[in-house]
């Protein structure tokens, strides 16, 4: 049983991929520990409000996924020591190793207004991992350049400054990895896209899921068949089903093949419902209770700053800090 660390970053509400490539992945095993990334969300510009509602949404999320037991749940900017070792992994991070990571290049490269967190967020993201001395962090494909980051960083530092850091490894799910957008499903589904009619969200309810997977983009001919460079719109809402109902790729399209799209939608529709519905529940009463949610945060925060603490104290001490 390996320990764990991922996060999340409250910039909307989360969508079916964070959940597919994610957070089901995410393990309530003792000693991982699972954040709600509230200073990342901070890289790109933000209502204070609505971070606030986020923030608790998201957390209620983790909570509900029963990663507060066993495991712990905590937000980010409740532990001080990620900014802390944040700045000296900044001073250890190379510019030109953060130029290189493609999500700065889609978000921020050639923006002038970019703020400099969306460049060296990737810092911090290593700071979050490597404070926890953990041995996996799962997450979706669009964040393995990141973690392979954070092991750059971690030997390089352990090269200057002796063996302080564990080097973690990504997981990334086979089937699953990275959920198209359903209107475009050339382009990954995110929270922040504009088109709500590009992803599911958690909090949708039952009839805007099925409507979402009944207009979503599918791909000419009218055959179903797991192909995801020439059908990757039908190949996208097979990989959903087969992740969510268990049932393999292939045993699905078998099933649907000549019956036509929108016999094939239907059931999907149907998987996804039935799979986040409870989900949404619990998430709901949870809402319900804010003060039990806080309570439960508490509970983390102390669990990570008992981890980071001497974690930090350890780093300061390697690089000179008196
Ligand atoms: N489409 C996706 N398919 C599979 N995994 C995904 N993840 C995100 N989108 C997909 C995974 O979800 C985890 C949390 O993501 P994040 O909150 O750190 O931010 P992100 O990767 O930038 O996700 P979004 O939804 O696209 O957010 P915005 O719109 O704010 O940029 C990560 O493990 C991620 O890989």
């Amino acid at each position: 049983m390996a320990k764990a660390f991922s996060g999340i970053q409250p910039t909307g509400q989360i969508q079916l991929g964070n959940y597919i490539g994610a957070l089901r992945n995410w393990r309530p095993d003792p000693g991982s520990f699972y954040c709600v990334v509230d200073l990342h969300s901070l890289s790109q510009p933000w209502d204070p409000k609505e971070l606030q509602e986020n923030t608790r949404s998201t957390a209620a999320l983790l909570l509900a996924l029963g990663l507060g037991q066993g495991s712990h749940v905590f937000l980010q900017s409740h532990v001080q020591e990620h900014a802390e070792l944040a700045w000296i992994l900044n001073c250890i991070g190379r510019m030109g190793e953060l130029g290189r990571m493609t999500q700065f290049k889609s978000k921020g490269r050639g923006h002038q207004d970019a703020s400099v967190g969306l460049f060296t967020y990737p810092l911090l993201m290593a700071s979050d991992i490597l404070l926890y001395r953990v041995e996996e962090v799962p997450v979706g494909e669009d964040q393995k350049q990141h973690v392979e980051l954070t092991r750059d960083i971690a030997e390089r530092f352990n090269s200057r400054f002796g063996p302080v850091f564990t080097v973690p490894e990504p997981r990334i799910a086979e089937v699953g990895g990275r959920v198209m957008s359903l209107r475009n499903p050339l382009e990954k589904m995110s929270k922040s896209d504009p088109d709500p009619n590009s992803k599911i969200l958690l909090s949708d309810s039952d009839e805007v899921i099925a409507k979402k997977i009944m207009t979503a983009v599918t791909d000419s001919g009218r055959e179903v068949a797991y192909d995801p460079k020439e059908k990757p719109g039908v190949s996208n809402l097979l990989e959903i089903a087969s992740t969510l109902s268990g049932e393999s790729v292939e045993a699905l399209a078998a099933r649907y093949r000549d019956g036509g799209y929108g016999a094939f939608k239907r059931g999907v529709a149907e998987v996804v419902v039935e799979a986040l519905r409870p989900l949404r529940e619990k998430v709901e009463a949870l809402l319900a209770d804010p003060e039990e949610i806080d309570r439960q945060l508490e509970i983390g925060r102390a669990a990570a700053e008992r981890e980071a603490r001497p974690m930090l104290a350890e780093v300061r001490e390697a690089v000179g800090l008196l």
